[in-house]
Parts: structure tokens; sequence; C-alpha cells
């Protein structure tokens, strides 16, 4: 009887603790333990013997033999599988190459694919695939919503904590192999000698994953480390000044990748400041780092209003330097013209420089898309980016990480699957949002019902548009609340500010209709789209309707493609946004049982609040617009609930730089 009580009690302790280690913190990494698999290697080194456990652990196949070899078909990075003879092959030039090969074999493994007709040959189309942390020395991260940052500055470089190798083995799974690990909004300290032999701790640990750490820059650090007069990128000084520095990163750190740099954007000190280009800025560094083979990733993120129209500016700024940039530079731009709206039309920047390397940054963490509360699968947005900017047009992608010290990484189980996404999308862009849905699914609940599963990947597949429909339907934009872009304030007046920084300036909504003009009669943008575009968006009879409120002033009578005025098929979008997530509540609670307690219950009450806020975003958009339409909102569409001077009174009590707490955002509603 002692002993039943006992098993019992033991049944219950290790029956808990499997269930509290159901925290997301494993990622889609739920890899088999002891398969004592049978593993061979041509030699010990740090990257093999992890590729080499990796397998041990959880291969269940045939014995599998790695094999260093060139091969004109393989990039650097590139690996083949091949199964023969009852044995598998993983060959590949580099080692890298060869830890690549090992996830992409468990990953198969994993979610159920046919290893023994293997014959996979696979390469990377960038050598560059590059999160970018927008990390703080204090550790707070500039729109992050999971928590801390995971560098642990201070305890740094003497403590490690276990979450560095985590970090870089998730990286590794999925092709990741750059990570800028400080803000763009750069303090000069992080070039100091203190701090870099903290930068060096953290790429020490990354090194075997095939992970090399690059750093954001501050354009004036010279001035404020060690007191230059000036920052002038053609001053004898600073040219050495740098050079200096950067020998010194490359004595601590000899594979460091590179700067990135955010120059006279935002407040943001740059060569403009000292009457120089931002070739001429950019082009210093790289001749500073070109002995080592370093880059600069540097941004084109700049509105200085030289045009009455935001989404012509980073044009306006940087297509003119076409062809000036040294070849170690790569120019990032984000995907659209304007901040990583929840849609955007690609920016024009694309294809319009010719002569210099690009490189895409998206934005993982979801500044405007619900921050880790709101479930919203990017993957569709990136591919339709891609379906107008030719992947082999870029150089290298990078994605601003939604990643920090939550237990599961992203503050949401499902913004996992964002990062997940952006790794296989840099890999491969050819890839399907739905395969890449799939394979996470798999890896990170296990297998499901298929109907079960079918849903689940719906769910994720329909989450952009749902999020674009209850937010910022048909081309609308940048109708955010003040500063920490949560929630819904079309409405936002504040005296002083910039005009391009409310959500005026861009709805226009006035009695006649809403947009932005952006056609050849208003701010013309469309013209630095390519020909056949522009014409197809300044006629707002061709113009795709999910760009229409972008690019042009529609009137509210305007007969839609569906028949309907401007005015009921934006009631529509936003009623349609509320019941998709709706369905995704039934879908989810659809599934409980097959997912554990925990992670269920966590992205059950997140809908919840997604639910909550989509009618929020509902119910203001529609009650302060129809202020300007006058016309009834119709009958079919579901009833506000919200009386538009109460939504007017929500101030969210979050700030520009802090995540907001489910609490807070549940307090003052
Ligand atoms: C905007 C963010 C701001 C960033 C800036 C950037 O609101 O916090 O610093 O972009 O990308 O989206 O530099």
């Amino acid at each position: 009887m002692k002993y039943r009580i006992f098993s019992l009690f033991y049944i219950a302790i290790v029956f808990v603790t499997q269930m509290a280690a159901e925290d997301g913190s494993h990622l889609w990494l739920r890899l088999p333990a002891n398969a004592h698999a049978e593993i061979s290697a041509p030699r010990q080194s740090p990257t093999l013997n992890i590729a080499v456990e990796e397998l041990q652990q959880a291969w269940k196949g045939a014995p599998v033999r790695l094999v260093i070899q060139k091969d004109k078909q393989l990039q650097a990075e590139g690996f083949r599988i091949r199964h023969e003879d009852n044995k598998i092959t993983l060959t590949s030039p580099t080692e890298t190459g060869l830890l690549y090969a090992a996830y992409h074999l468990l990953r198969m493994q994993e979610t159920g694919q046919n290893v023994v007709e293997a014959q996979t040959t696979e390469n990377p189309a960038y050598n560059l695939r590059i999160l970018n942390h927008w990390d703080n020395m204090d550790r707070t991260v500039e729109r992050g919503y999971a928590g801390q940052s995971l560098w642990n500055w201070e305890e740094l470089p003497n403590t490690l904590s276990d979450r560095y190798k985590e970090y870089a083995r998730a990286n590794a799974s999925i092709g990741i192999n750059g990570t800028v690990l400080n803000n763009v909004n750069a303090s000069p300290k992080i070039l100091s000698a203190e701090y870099l032999q903290k930068v060096k701790a953290l790429a020490d640990i990354f090194r075997p994953y095939g992970l090399r750490v690059y750093l954001s820059v501050n354009f004036a650090s010279p001035m404020a480390l060690d007191s230059l007069s000036t920052a002038d990128p053609l001053d004898k000084e600073v040219i050495r000044w740098w050079k200096n520095k950067v020998k010194e990163i490359y004595r601590i750190i000899p594979d460091f990748g590179g700067f990135l740099v955010k120059a006279n954007s935002e407040g943001q000190p740059g060569p403009c400041d000292f009457g120089r280009t931002h070739a001429e800025g950019a082009n210093m560094l790289a001749d500073a780092l070109k002995p080592y083979k370093g880059i600069v990733m540097w941004r084109a993120f700049v509105y200085s209003p030289s045009d009455a129209d935001r989404a012509k500016q980073a044009y306006l700024e940087f297509e003119p330097l076409d062809g000036q940039f040294r070849n170690n530079v790569i120019v990032q731009v984000k995907n659209g013209p304007i901040d990583f709206q929840p849609r955007e039309p690609y920016s024009p920047l694309f294809g319009a420089m010719q002569h210099t390397p690009l490189m895409a940054e998206f934005q993982v963490t979801q500044e405007y898309l619900g921050h880790s509360n709101h479930l919203a699968y990017l993957a569709p947005m990136w591919k339709e980016f891609f379906e107008f900017v030719a992947p082999a047009s870029l150089k290298a992608v990078a994605g601003v990480a939604n990643i920090g010290t939550d237990a599961n990484w992203c503050g949401h189980t499902f913004a996992q699957a964002n990062w997940y996404a952006f790794g296989r999308l840099a890999w491969q862009p050819s890839l399907s949002s739905g395969n890449i849905a799939d394979e996470w699914l798999k890896q990170t609940f296990g297998s499901q019902p298929s109907d079960i599963n079918a849903q689940l990947k719906k769910m994720m597949l329909d989450s952009h548009e749902a999020v674009v429909n209850y937010m910022m339907p048909l081309g609308l934009h940048h109708i955010f609340a003040w500063g920490h872009h949560y929630g819904p304030e079309p409405w936002c007046s504040i005296p002083g500010a910039r005009p391009d920084w409310l959500p005026s300036y861009y709805h226009r909504a006035d009695k006649q209709g809403i947009g932005f003009d952006r056609s050849s009669k208003g701010s013309n943008a469309v013209a630095q789209y390519p020909e056949t575009l522009a014409k197809q968006y300044d006629n707002i009879d061709t113009c795709p309707e999910e760009y229409l409120l972008w690019f042009h002033h529609v009137p509210w009578s305007h007969r839609m493609k569906s028949g309907r005025s401007l005015w009921d098929e934006l009631c529509h979008h936003y009623d349609n946004g509320v019941r998709q997530v709706r369905d995704f509540q039934k879908i989810w609670d659809a599934a409980e049982k097959y997912i554990d307690a925990e992670r269920f219950h966590e992205v059950q009450s997140k809908l919840k609040i997604q639910a909550r806020d989509a009618v929020w975003w509902k119910d203001a958009c529609l009650l302060y617009f129809q202020e300007f339409s006058g016309m009834p909102i119709p009958y079919e569409i579901e009833r506000p609930i919200h009386e538009l001077k109460d939504l007017q009174k929500v101030h969210l009590p979050i700030s520009n730089y802090e995540c907001p707490t489910k609490e807070l955002l549940n307090k003052n509603r």
C-alpha cells in the first residue's frame, strides 16, 4: 500500500514536471533523445561534434556518414543528403553545411518525410541570413514583447547563460548565420574595450553553430568614446579611429561579421551632419573593414522631409547614390516604403538601385501587428514581398528579432513560427508559407490528426490577412496609437508632433473620402515604381484593392469590385477580421485534446485578447471614420459595442520601448 501511494506520488511528480516543461522553451526542437544512432564524421571539431551529437541523440534511421567534400553543385553552406545501400551520406564543402544537413535530416524525420527515398540537394539563396536584435545595453528591447534582452551585459563575459547556446542552436537549425546583437539606435558603449570582451564571449559560443556576430554602431562613436571633435567620415583622425577600432575588434573576434548602421534617421548621427553623403559615410567604414572581409549594412530607413510624402523620401535620398557604394556595403531597405505596416506595397528602392547590393529588412517582432498578443503568421506577408522583388536581385535578408527572456522566447507560442519562417525563407524564399507552417506545426506540437493539422495550418495562413482586415484594410496604414503602436488611434493629434508621425497624415479622411493620393494627380509616389506597375497603381480602377487607400483618396461612395460602396466594403473588411479571429478561437479550442495544457491555455488566452482587440479596432475605426462618411454601418454586420468617446479616452500606459503586459492592457480596457 505504502509502495502504491509512493509510486502514485512519483507518477504525479513526473507528470507535473513534464507538464511544466511544456512552456514552449523547446521551440520547434522537441527532438527525441537517446536514439543511439550510428554516426561517423571525418574528424572531431566543435561544429562537427554538435552535428554528430544531435544525430546520435535524435536520429532513428540508418547509419549516417558525414563527408566534407567540394562539389560543383554545392555552395559553401549547401549540402546533399543521399540514401544508398542502407546508409545515409551527408555531404558539404564545409562543417557548417554538414551541421545544416544534420538539422535538415532531423526535420525530415520529425515532419514525417520519406528519408529512404531522399536525395536532397540544398543551397541557401543568400550567404547572409541575419537577425537584427534591437536590444539595448540596459536589457530593454526596442519593440520587444518577449521580456528582456537575452544578453545579460552586466554578467557577461564571466557568467554565460545556457540560453546563449540554445539560441545559437535554434538559429543553426533553420540556417540563420548572422546576428546583430544590439539596437540600431546604437549606444557607442558597445564599441568600448569592456563591451567588446562581452561580445567576444557571445561570439565564442555562437561560432560552432556557424553564427557570426555583427554590431550596430553609432556613427558618432569616435566623439562619444574618445572625444574626437568630429565624426566627419573624410576627417583623417576619424578614419584612423575607425581603422584602429576595427583592428581591435578583429584581434578579439577574428570572424567578426561587420557593422549595421542607422545614420541620419530619427535623430541618429550620420555623415550628413558633416555635409557628407550616406555613401561617403558607409564607404569610410567599409574601407576599415575590408582587410578583414567585414561588411557594412547601411540602412535606408530615412525620412527627412525633402518631399511632402514620407513614402517617397528614402527613395529620393538613396536612389541618386546608386553605384557610389563600396562592394562590401549592402544597403538594407525595409520591405515597404514607410515602416513595417500590416500591409505595404514593396519599397520602390528595390529595383531602382541596380548598381548597389541591397538587402531586405523584415520585422519579425510584431511592432505593428498586435505585439506578442496577436497570432499573426508572417510568412505570407514576406512571400507577398517576394512576388514583387525577385529573390535573386537581393544580396541578403535581415529580420528584426522577436526574441527575449520569456520562457517561450517570443512571448506567444505562435510567434515562434515567425522566427522559424524567417530562417526558412531566408534560406529559400521559394518555400511556400503552407509548407513552412506545416513543418513548424509538426515539430512544435507533434503529429496531429490530419483534419486538426489542416485547421491549424489554415488558421496560421489566414492570420495575417485577419490582422490586416481588423486593423488596416484596403491600403490604410499607420493609424496606430501614438508611440507604442498597439491599438487604434486614427484620431490621434499631438500638438507640435511631426505631421508624418500622426495618423491623419496617412488616412486623410474627410467628407469626400479617405486615403492618401499618391497618384500622378497627388504626390506621384507611383512614379517611383517601374512603368507597368506605376500605371496600374496610378489608375483607381486598376489599382489592386488591397493597396487602394495607399495610392488614392477614394470617395466614400466609390464602387468596389464587390459592387459595394467603399464605405460598406471597409465595414465588411473590419467585420471579417473580427469573425476570422473568432474562427481561430474555435479552431484552437477544437484542438484542445491534442495540445498540452500549458501551451493550449496560453494560446487560448492570447486569442481572447486578440478577439477583444479586433472588436476594439473595428469599433474605433468604423465609428471614427463614420463621422466623415456619414453613412450607416451596413445592417448585416455586427453592431459596435463601444462608444467612440470612450475609445478615445483609452491611453495604454505603455511607453515606446516597454513591452505591454496582458494585465496592464486588460485593466485599461
Ligand atoms: C520604427 C520603430 C523604431 C525604430 C525604427 C527603425 O518604431 O522604434 O527605431 O523603426 O527601424 O519602426 O530604426
